[in-house]
């Protein structure tokens, strides 16, 4: 059993991942400085389920009989002798880096957000690979990232996991490397999710690190196995126009009457993975260290590609709900086609819960209990990538039966 610290440990997903890599009996402290509740209070949002305070979260998991989880308030950007100290002490095994600002349209809103987002998680992640190589711990670090790196152009190409053997010619040789695939990031977010790279492809050369990049989907879905044990072990549900993502938005929408919100035509295609799977696949990732020396392991963490228009679809069928086609505030591909590899983890074991698989139940379940918490003025999203992209407001006249 390993010593695991969880960066980012209260969040949506770093929370449940806690859970998991505790009931499997290792030994979990979670550093976080609780940023993500800050931003609800500083939105006036805050998450449809209601989550408990650290403190009973953590005595509500000690009343379940499984191995205990203990943890410390540290700001990783700002504060690098208390990360420092406290990796000193703890001597990590593994250290899993959830504690990052992950909202695109939070980091789109304005100066001080786009500022905020790059300060935030570029010194953090700096932060843990400079303690790790100044302690001279053998950690093996593993980061969650996000398949937006890649972008999402999609023209048949299976996007590979995170390398691309490429050929350059001169004119009268052709030479074979093989490269980090080519970033194209489509938010101040997604472009420190890029700098991250660069920083873990140079501190795996250097300093010999064992670095793990987690490119993952769009999450969905809320409880595990763990968080159903206990009412304070609930995960958070995001459904405000910055951190709620789209299925979980859908869901949400269909269950309180409101128009199911496709910007644009609905035709972008994502990578979609159930919150589930998200701890399966982080403890998989945990039991497969690369070995020192190793360049980066890059695994995509995904289930499948789907489009935004088909979703809507869906949830309307299953639920009957209406659906809108908004102004898409964000600069994006109207369209695209988008095809991923997942298949480091499908050879781990992974089988991974797809769309079809009749899980929209479940969410509905928990947001139905909850409805009464929603405030129907939080959901239109009101950041534009651009001065000229407009909210994606509902207006009567955009609201249809069917996509
Ligand atoms: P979240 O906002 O719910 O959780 C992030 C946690 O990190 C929060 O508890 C926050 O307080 C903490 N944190 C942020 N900055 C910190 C700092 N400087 N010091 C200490 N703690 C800090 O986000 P999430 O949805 O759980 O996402 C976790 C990670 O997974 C992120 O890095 C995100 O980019 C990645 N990811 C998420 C999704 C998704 O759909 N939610 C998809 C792909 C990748
Ligand atoms: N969208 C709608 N209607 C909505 C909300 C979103 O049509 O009401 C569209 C967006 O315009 C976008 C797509 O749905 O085209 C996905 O948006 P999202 O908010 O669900 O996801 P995104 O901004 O991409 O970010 C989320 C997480 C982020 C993670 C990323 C993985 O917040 O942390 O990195 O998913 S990925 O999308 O693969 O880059």
């Amino acid at each position: 059993m390993k010593k695991i610290v969880v960066i980012g440990g209260d969040g949506f997903c770093g929370w449940p991942t806690s859970l998991h890599l505790a009931a499997k009996g290792h030994d979990v402290t979670i550093l976080d400085n609780f940023s993500r509740r800050a931003i609800d209070a500083e939105l006036g949002v805050s998450s449809l389920t209601p989550i408990a305070s650290m403190e009973d979260r953590l005595s509500a998991w000690k009343e379940t009989g499984h191995h205990p989880i203990t943890f410390q308030s540290i700001d990783i950007a700002k504060d690098y002798p208390a990360l420092r100290d406290s990796l000193k002490t703890l001597k990590p095994d593994t250290i899993v880096h959830f504690g990052e600002q992950r909202a695109a349209p939070y980091s789109m809103k304005d100066a001080t957000r786009k500022r905020y987002t790059v300060d935030n998680n570029v010194s953090g992640t700096h932060n843990i690979l400079t303690a790790v190589s100044e302690l001279r711990l053998d950690a093996h670090i593993v980061h969650l990232g996000t398949a937006g790196v890649y972008g999402y152009d999609g023209d048949g190409l299976e996007i590979p996991e995170g390398y691309l053997a490429i050929k350059v010619s001169n004119g009268e040789e052709e030479f074979a490397r093989e490269i980090l695939y080519p970033t194209n990031p489509g938010s101040v977010y997604h472009m420190t999710k890029s700098l991250d790279q660069i920083m873990f492809q140079f501190y795996a050369k250097n300093d010999a690190l064992r670095i793990t990049d987690l490119h993952q989907g769009i999450v969905w879905g809320t409880q595990t196995p763990e968080t159903r044990l206990h009412d304070d072990l609930i995960n958070r549900f995001d459904y405000d126009g910055d951190y709620g993502t789209v299925l979980n938005r859908f869901l949400l929408q269909a269950v309180v009457g409101h128009p199911l919100t496709v910007h644009g035509t609905g035709g972008q295609t994502r990578a979609f993975i159930n919150i589930a799977d998200t701890v399966r696949c982080v403890a998989l990732a945990v039991d497969n260290p690369p070995n020192r020396g190793d360049r980066v392991q890059i695994r995509n963490q995904m289930a499948e590609t789907q489009s935004v228009r088909n979703l809507a679809q869906m949830v309307a069928d299953m639920t009957g709900g209406q659906v809108a086609m908004v102004d898409n505030p964000r600069n994006e591909a109207a369209e695209n086609t988008l095809a991923m590899s997942n298949h480091s983890f499908v050879k781990l074991g992974l089988n991974p819960i797809k769309l079809s698989d009749g899980l929209f139940n479940e969410t509905i379940e928990i947001v139905r209990r909850f409805a009464d918490r929603c405030d129907l003025s939080v959901i239109p999203c009101s950041s534009t990538w651009t001065p000229e992209h407009k909210p994606g407001v509902v207006e009567t006249r955009s609201v249809t039966e069917t996509v």
